[in-house]
């Protein structure tokens, strides 16, 4: 990492008066927004950037809310209407850290408005809104705006790695592709009923908010997409206290599995829970090819799991490869080798990468096409697990 930077006194650090800022305006300061604020704050002190990012404005609609997260996150001003955030001059790109039901309408008022525009995932909550979105973003790309998708996980620097060791040809022709993401939160059922339980809010329930991310990271790592799926979706807990008081009905899935075709013919699994009991973030992936198998659990993020199948079998077998050299993505900029990253860094890349494709005109990855892409995922997922028609009765 480079040397701490002192401050020049007036917030700008030596150095960096020459580089062009990018002004964030960011919309929700909860979990995510805390995360992107994190990765705005640091990205240009770690990497050398060619734009600096500025943590220009934060809105949220409690005023007193809104101010205290600006202090905490180092925001230097506040709004309470996302459309005054969009309408602002000193606001370069707008940053959606909102549930779902938002998504559409502040990412494609931001691309009308000449923004360029970060948006959590997943895109949206339908397919018609992430193809809204997609077609903006195309439309803004002419008119040199960027706009990109959060899949975050992408950014770990073991996923990247994984990544380039499969285009390098390292697994040869994929067969399986094996993905999971376990969570725990809702297993008590008196845990209550918060908007990511609300379709209408959330759009779906885990298969959204975690299978988004699998199928992402699924989609990117085979280098193609799913041809079809066939799944299975359940709500173990159908009714929860409401934080105001009272019950409520669930209306999303509480976990979903399904199994999927990749054009090439490589086969795939997925399963999405917040009822893996004991499993707190746990994203895995295993992908095995014809010349070798690589593993993943982003509860061992720095680690990457490699098997040679070309080796002689008397001492081939997985090891680990430590994911923490110079010559590893996003690396080269962190600690010396063992000196490992963690869950937040992945949104310090997210920036990086978006600076970059932004001063350098490329589309950044993933765009909002990806987003659709997954978005479409989802919905044949859910329309799958609706008809039933894959899951076959054992009679007995
Ligand atoms: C859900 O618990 C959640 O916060 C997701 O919404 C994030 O996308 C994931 O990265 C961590 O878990």
């Amino acid at each position: 990492m480079a040397a701490p930077q002192s401050s020049a006194g007036d917030g700008t650090r030596p150095g960096l008066e020459d580089k062009p800022p990018l002004r964030i305006g960011m919309v929700g300061y909860a979990f995510m927004g805390a995360a992107h604020s994190q990765g705005w704050r640091t990205a240009g002190r770690v990497f050398d950037l060619p734009r600096e990012p500025v943590l220009s404005v934060l809105c949220g609609r409690d005023a007193d809310a809104v101010r205290a997260a600006a202090e905490r996150h180092g925001w230097a001003a506040t709004e309470t209407d996302w459309r005054a955030l969009i309408a602002r001059d000193d606001v370069d790109l707008v940053d959606v850290c909102t549930p779902g039901d938002s998504h559409a309408e502040i990412a494609l008022a931001a691309l009308a408005a000449g923004k360029h525009v970060l948006c959590e995932k997943p895109l949206a909550n339908t397919v018609e809104e992430a193809e809204a979105m997609a077609e903006a973003a195309e439309a803004a790309y002419a008119r040199g705006k960027s706009a990109m998708v959060g899949f975050n996980y992408r950014r770990v620097p073991a996923v990247a790695l994984a990544r380039r060791m499969i285009t390098e040809g390292r697994l040869g022709t994929l067969r399986h592709v094996r993905v999971s993401y376990l969570q725990d939160w809702l297993v008590d059922p008196e845990s209550p009923l918060t908007w990511r339980l609300r379709k209408e809010a959330a759009g779906s329930g885990a298969l959204g908010d975690l299978g988004a991310h699998v199928i992402d990271v699924a989609q990117y790592l085979a280098g193609e997409r799913l041809a079809g799926v066939s799944a299975l979706t359940e709500t173990f807990v159908r009714q929860r206290p409401l934080p105001e008081g009272g019950s409520g009905p669930v209306t999303v899935d509480d976990a979903a599995l399904f199994t999927g075709r990749f054009a090439s013919g490589a086969l795939a699994s997925f399963e999405a829970t917040r009822y893996a009991t004991g499993r707190k973030n746990a994203l895995r992936i295993e992908l095995n090819g014809e010349r070798g198998s690589l593993a993943f659990d982003l509860e061992r993020l720095n680690e990457l799991s490699f098997h040679d199948g070309t080796e002689p079998g008397a001492h081939a077998g997985f090891r680990r490869i430590l994911v923490t050299e110079p010559d590893h993505p996003y690396l080269d900029a962190w600690w010396p080798p063992g000196h490992g990253l963690g869950y937040e860094h992945t949104f310090v890349h997210q920036a990086r990468d978006l600076v970059h494709a932004i001063a350098e005109g490329r589309r950044p990855v993933p765009s909002f096409a990806d987003g659709l892409e997954v978005q479409r995922v989802l919905a044949a997922v859910e329309e799958s697990a609706a008809k039933n028609s894959v899951y076959t009765p054992i009679v007995f």
